[in-house]
């Protein structure tokens, strides 16, 4: 019964092309389970009729894995049916013309299922997880996203918690929204629910309940607070409003994910929804406001309007991560957010976007779908949807909205429906636009500037999108580039123009100037691209100081980090001047937001800078690059030195513990300000802030600044006595040495931790804070001994036959090998060749493996 990898091992590559509409369509669900951790048997009632799509009579082919079939009947009639490894077929000559029904009993065993997908047990708890095709382990079913149908459900358990999707009615749970299977959730166990009323704005009145085990209540203030601003805020912002009278989330300890958008009930990694001021820090909380948005914003982008088939999954993602990024800007502040959001894209998708992972946003092609839950479908999907709005206007952007809300609720939608509405309301053309789904990689866009002497300034932008797996040439695309022009004082003359880039190159002329102006181009970051523009340290400085776009701002002060870091690696260069005066001014600066301030403040990673070396034409040398990083911190320090008793001293936050963006903002400033105190005063500032810490962002960032100077062993272990009897805090524990063990040591923390009783790798937090950081760890990942490379393969060879979905999503880790030298390339597809190898190698690690083969 468990999930059989050996088994699954058919890698079949399934193509958009080939889509065709389902031959049935599903015009009722009743599901009865009868619980058992071992035995849970699942009785399936389905109401079935001819599709008129898909004309003809055709065979019915139910899809179903790891089911014992017990029995089968049609109209009430028993079937002699055998399913096979991947489903059920009823023959259409069995079929009569019009409706019918099938009736199925299947049995399965939850408390067997290690890869947390179908029907799984985590602490006792019965839980599932459907998305994207879990449900076929559930029952035989077209477990396909078009196939929408209304589902009622009756739990038979003695538990006392007994949820599904929908509204509990006379012993059964009933959903009238017609959904696809991949929505499906159940819920049974032992749980505390802190309740709160909700009332919409058209007079609905909606319970909500966070379901939580016992003894975890107290930590689900913020969540419930977080989920009814996100209700009102898609209220106002959208025009949505909630359409159940129940809005259930419940929190699990074992997830292979952050949280699913199951329909009215949202089942949640316990990570993303428990929090209290001493377990949780600044950056949980605006996680888990981010999150609970997103699930819920989910209801109408992905539950009312869901995908027609799998490739187009950034449909309902990138939309709503759009969503999710708009509101947590508009709570919290818009400048701050949309630089932590270009870190988070450079790092993760541009890296994608670079290697042999890259793939459109809406991708052709695939073997395994759960290998495209990527940072290119969720956050360059988002960002498409952001140059789609800069295009059409804010107006335009409103209209389009209501009209796809309009034309396609109730509806299983693509990318066409979805430029289709923006075209109708806009009038605009997109047909060059849908590049932007259909190219991978990452567009360079280069700038030159002219000035004539005599008022007219110049900018030449070009565009050149680079190849990527299977996509050798590539059309130009439209790019929106926002840009404003400051005088030589610090003035604006022209405020922010979106400049469309449409051709491969394009002269932008602006006219009437007194005088040479400094040009702010990709103002917020306007488009995912590398802008590559010579410019000179000074001129970086003065726009670190001047510019009024805040993004712009910021960019600036990074840009010549990292240029100094550039040089320090490659010429040995010695931190530069320019830089320490600007960083000198930003950190004394009080009239800025200290969350700003500490982003400017924050160095570029290590695996940033191999990325940038690499663009640039080097093989980047981890080492070398962790070294310079290494001394450019201290020469910040040591230049900082005598102000910064005073700058911290500055940062205290009086009062209780808030989690709001002003009081997070301070704190991060502290904490960046302590990390560069703590290179000259061999830990005194951070070990107090330690010991006298009522808060994790304080506690876990103080700990934070001692590990990263190889110092801290005694808090390490005060933090453990602590600490010992909390899972989630106890994974910051993991992760935090892992994260900062000096590169030549790494291999032996992970070894001692991997050996604790206390690592369980069935727990995806749990491996992840181990793993997840081992990779992160760039310097030590990347040692020269190959250590890392080996521990990694290692760990995914062992977690695959357990949790394929997980080892699958781990092994991004390897995807930027061909960045490095041929020792290291060598080494990693090696490793690679090993995985690849592994006897009964799943499906989901097998495509990634061999993808990054090539
Ligand atoms: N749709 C969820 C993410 C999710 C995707 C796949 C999962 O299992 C394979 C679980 C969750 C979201 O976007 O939040
Ligand atoms: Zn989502």
């Amino acid at each position: 019964m468990q999930d059989n990898a050996a088994q699954n091992n058919s890698a079949r590559t399934i193509h958009l092309a080939d889509y065709q509409p389902f031959t049935h369509c599903v015009d009722q669900v009743d599901l009865t389970f009868r619980l058992h951790p071992t035995a849970t048997r699942v009785l399936a009632k389905l109401a079935l009729s001819p599709n008129p799509a898909r004309p003809g009579h055709q065979d019915l082919r139910l899809n179903g894995i790891d089911l014992r079939l017990i029995s089968a009947r049609l109209n009430g009639a028993v079937l002699d049916l055998i399913a096979d490894e991947t489903g059920l077929t009823v023959p259409a000559t069995l079929l009569p013309e019009g409706p019918f029904t099938l009736e199925t009993e299947v049995e399965i065993a939850p408390a067997q299922n290690t890869a947390l997908e179908g029907l799984y047990m985590s602490n006792g708890l019965y839980c599932t997880q459907c998305e994207a095709e879990g449900f076929r382990k559930i029952t035989f079913y077209p477990d396909r996203p078009d196939v929408m149908a209304p589902f009622r459900v009756r739990i038979e358990s003695d538990l006392p918690v007994l949820l599904s999707n929908g509204n509990p009615t006379g012993g059964e749970w009933v959903d009238p929204w017609p959904k696809p299977a991949y929505l499906f959730a159940l819920v049974a166990g032992d749980l505390i629910a802190t309740s709160a009323d909700f009332t919409t704005a058209s007079g609905r009145a909606v319970k909500l309940n966070i379901w939580v085990r016992p003894g975890d209540e107290t930590r689900t203030d913020y969540a419930m607070d977080a989920l009814i601003r996100s209700m009102r805020w898609d209220e106002t912002a959208y025009g949505r409003e909630y359409d159940l009278d129940v809005f259930n989330i419940v929190a699990v300890d074992d997830f292979n994910m952050g949280a699913m958008e199951n329909k009215g009930l949202n089942i949640f990694n316990a990570k993303y929804v428990l929090a209290s001021p001493e377990t949780a820090t600044d950056d949980d909380y605006a996680r888990i406001e981010a999150i609970i948005a997103h699930e819920y914003f989910h209801n109408w982008t992905g539950n009312r309007i869901t995908c027609r088939d799998w490739f187009q999954l950034c449909l309902k993602e990138g939309l709503t991560v759009f969503r999710d990024q708009q509101f947590s800007g508009d709570m919290r502040s818009h400048a701050v957010k949309r630089i932590e959001d270009v870190l988070t894209l450079r790092a993760r998708q541009f890296r994608e976007d670079g290697g042999p992972l890259a793939h459109a946003v809406r991708p052709d092609s695939f073997v395994e779908i759960n290998n495209f839950y990527t940072a290119t479908v969720y956050e360059k999907g988002a960002e498409v949807i952001g140059m789609l709005k800069r295009l059409v206007g804010d107006d335009g952007y409103k209209q389009a909205l209501d009209l796809y809300f309009d034309r396609h609720d109730g509806q299983a939608a693509t990318i066409e429906d979805w430029l289709a509405v923006f075209a109708d309301a806009t009038g605009r053309d997109l047909a060059q636009f849908k590049r932007w789904y259909e190219q991978a990689g990452t567009p360079r866009v280069t700038v030159k500037e002219d000035w004539d002497g005599a008022g007219t300034f110049r900018l030449t932008l070009s565009q050149v999108n680079p190849p990527t797996p299977g996509q050798p040439v590539k059309d130009a695309k439209v790019i929106p580039v926002a840009v404003g022009l400051l005088n030589p004082n610090g003035g604006e003359v022209l405020e922010t123009t979106v400049l469309e880039l449409t051709n491969s190159e394009q002269v932008f002329e602006f006219n009437g100037l007194a005088a040479r102006p400094v040009p702010s181009i990709l103002r917020g970051f306007s488009a995912p691209v590398v802008l590559e523009h010579a410019v000179d340290p000074t001129t970086r400085a003065f726009l670190l100081a001047h510019d009024t776009d805040p993004f712009n701002k910021w960019e600036s002060g990074r840009a010549l980090a990292k240029e100094i870091l550039a040089r320090m690696v490659t010429e040995g260069a010695a931190p530069g001047a320019d830089w320490l005066e600007a960083m000198t001014q930003v950190a004394g600066d009080d009239s800025l937001d200290p969350a700003f301030r500490a982003l400017v403040l924050r160095l570029p990673g290590e695996d940033d800078m191999a990325q940038t070396l690499f663009a640039a034409g080097h093989v980047p040398d981890p080492a070398a690059i962790h070294a310079a990083r290494k001394r450019l911190g201290l020469a910040l320090a040591e230049r900082l030195a005598p102000a910064l008793p005073g700058l911290l001293a500055g940062t205290v936050v009086d009062g209780p513990y808030s989690p709001d963006a002003k009081a997070a903002g301070k704190r991060a400033l502290r904490l960046a300000l302590l990390s560069l105190q703590t290179r000259l005063d061999a830990g005194a500032a951070a070990s107090a802030l330690f010991a006298q810490a009522d808060n994790m962002t304080d506690e876990g960032g103080a700990l934070a600044c001692l590990l990263e100077q190889g110092i801290g062993a005694e808090e390490l272990a005060r933090f453990e006595a602590k600490w010992h009897g909390d899972r989630l805090v106890m994974d910051k524990w993991f992760s935090l040495q892992v994260l900062h063990a000096a590169p030549e040591a790494l291999a032996g923390v992970v070894n001692r931790l991997t050996a604790r009783p206390d690592f369980d790798m069935k727990n995806p937090n749990r491996f992840r804070s181990v793993m997840g950081m081992l990779a992160a760890n760039h310097a030590g990942f990347h040692h020269a001994d190959g250590a890392g490379y080996r521990l990694l393969a290692d760990w995914l060879i062992k977690l695959d036959p357990l949790n394929p979905q997980t080892a699958a999503r781990m092994s991004t880790g390897f995807e930027s090998w061909s960045r490095y030298d041929a020792d290291r390339q060598g080494m990693i597809r090696g490793e690679l060749a090993r995985m690849a190898a592994a006897p009964g190698l799943s499906r989901n690690l097998g495509e990634m493996v061999g993808r990054m083969l090539g």
